[in-house]
């Protein structure tokens, strides 16, 4: 069985304000990446503190904060081979001017503080943060049909 990871995804308010919610999903959900957890609404100043808590002190760190609890998100888990890095290449650099032509940040962002998507940095970062906004049965396994027509075993 490939590497199975699993990470965590936000639109960000931003993404959310532009109508881009559906088009940032249909990148993952078209690339195979598997929905196993999702959820829209507001977070609160607490859970995005210990969500960007490797930021704290530096000087972005309030904006952070402020941005992200500034409207509703769409928070997710995507799950897949090498979902990470999948994810990650998916989304573009943290600074949308550097990320590669096609990417959402690319396609859709101008600035650092405005680059619409969160998503893991590595599968300790994932573990860490799927597990600050999901648990138990909202993180369901399930199988699908066409997995094996998105990944070799
Ligand atoms: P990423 O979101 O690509 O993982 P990161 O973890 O380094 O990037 O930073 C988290 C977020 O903080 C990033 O998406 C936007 C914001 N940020 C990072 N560096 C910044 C900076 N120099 N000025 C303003 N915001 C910044
Ligand atoms: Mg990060």
């Amino acid at each position: 069985m490939a590497d199975i990871e699993r990470t965590l995804v936000i639109v960000k308010p931003d993404g959310v304000q532009r109508g881009l919610t559906g088009e940032i999903v249909n990148r993952f959900e078209r690339r195979g990446l598997k929905i196993v957890a999702m959820r829209f609404g507001t977070i609160d100043a607490a859970l995005a503190k210990k969500h960007y808590a490797e930021h704290e002190g530096k000087p972005f760190y309030a904006g952070l904060v402020d941005y992200i609890t500034s409207g509703p998100s769409l928070v997710m888990v995507l799950e897949g081979p090498k979902a990470i890095e999948i994810t990650r290449s998916t989304v573009g650099s943290t600074r949308p001017w550097e990320a590669a032509p096609g990417t959402i940040r690319a396609d859709y962002g101008l600035t650092v503080g405005r680059n619409l998507v969160h998503a893991s940095d590595s599968v300790a970062s994932g573990e860490r943060e799927v597990g600050l906004f999901f648990e138990g049965e909202e993180l369901p396994s399930w199988s699908r049909d066409t997995d094996r027509w998105v990944y070799d075993e």
